[in-house]
């Protein structure tokens, strides 16, 4: 497998994989009975104003053009798939992610306690601050041991796109395309900043889960969390959707290209047809201006579809 670079510090990519067949997604033909669209959003669709061509991003990113893009009505879910979530689909077809199936995942080093710390397999060359943990998985975020009893309502991490691909197969629903996550998370704003507006701290409050402090070592967690927000932490956007911005990274169903999009279709675009990293977005607790501001709703990430971390989680369209 050829070694991508992470787009951001705040990134970490498998890259030391033996070589393995494609799984079928489909653990399990058992599909969920449930009311499909209950509790979901239902957003009209419609033209709006894609990207954005503010200094602030990378150029590498492709955040540019500003383009008049038209999508047709979907619903969304107002939150990401929380743990209590996933584990029903575990429970029900016994699916094992790919960091089970690999048997480590990447964690944030302040995350992980010290009774864990001799599961570290390495540090990730470049972007030290994230550790190799063995046994770290959506069961046990930060190694063996750790859990997440306390925390079912919050996302659930260590979901690599292929993961994600699978839960949305079971469930009846799908990954948002890249431009039905944009457009979401304006919530009905033109080309704002961030969801609620052009403000990080309207009135000096926090709106959403980032860094605070001096990356990668101190962080303050002035917005109230070092990791993980519970699903519905912080004000919803205007369509009521919640953490569009930081907490986790979001998969969408897009490959990720810089370029593709310049002169690519502006009706219900689904990304270039091929590629070797899917896209992510949204940002996450790790996010900072200092370093990587890719919480603005315009940002754009991305990864190999089987590399997971404990900032990356999704939500689900239909
Ligand atoms: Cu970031």
């Amino acid at each position: 497998m050829e070694y991508v670079k992470p787009s951001c510090s705040c990134m970490a990519v498998r890259d030391t994989l033996p070589a393995r067949n494609e799984r079928d997604a489909s653990t399990s033909s058992q599909k969920a009975t449930l009311e499909l669209s209950e509790g979901m959003i239902f957003l009209q669709g419609g033209e709006f104003l894609m990207g954005s061509d503010d200094q602030e991003g990378f150029p590498g990113d492709g955040e540019r053009p500003v383009r008049r893009v038209v999508i047709d009505p979907f619903y969304i879910d107002p939150c990401a798939v929380s743990n209590a979530e996933f584990k029903a689909f575990a429970d029900a077809t016994g699916y094992a992610t790919e960091a089970e199936v690999f048997g480590s995942s990447f964690v944030f080093h302040l995350l992980v306690p010290r009774e864990v710390v001799d599961k570290v397999r390495q540090a990730v060359q470049h972007t030290p601050w994230w550790w190799n943990v063995e046994g770290a998985s959506w069961r046990d975020p930060e190694g063996p041991g750790t859990g997440i009893e306390d925390r079912m309502d919050h996302p659930v991490t260590h979901i690599s796109w292929n993961d994600a691909m699978a839960y949305c197969k079971w469930s009846g629903k799908r990954l948002p395309t890249e431009a039905e996550w944009e457009y979401a998370a304006r919530g009905g704003l033109v080309q704002k900043r961030y969801p609620w507006g052009d403000l990080l701290k309207p009135d000096g409050e926090h709106r959403c889960n980032i860094w605070q402090g001096k990356f990668p070592d101190k962080n303050n967690a002035s917005d109230g969390y070092v990791g993980t927000a519970p699903i519905r932490a912080f004000a919803p956007n205007g369509y009521g959707l919640y953490n569009m911005s930081g907490n986790v990274w979001e998969w969408c169903s897009d490959w990720f290209s810089a370029s593709f999009h310049v002169n690519g279709p502006r009706e219900n675009p689904q990304g270039p047809p091929a590629g070797d990293v899917r896209v992510l977005r949204g940002g996450s607790y790790l996010c900072h201006k200092s370093y990587c501001n890719r919480y603005r709703v315009a940002a754009r990430s991305r990864n190999t579809p089987d590399s997971s971390t404990g900032n990356i989680g999704f939500r689900c369209v239909m």
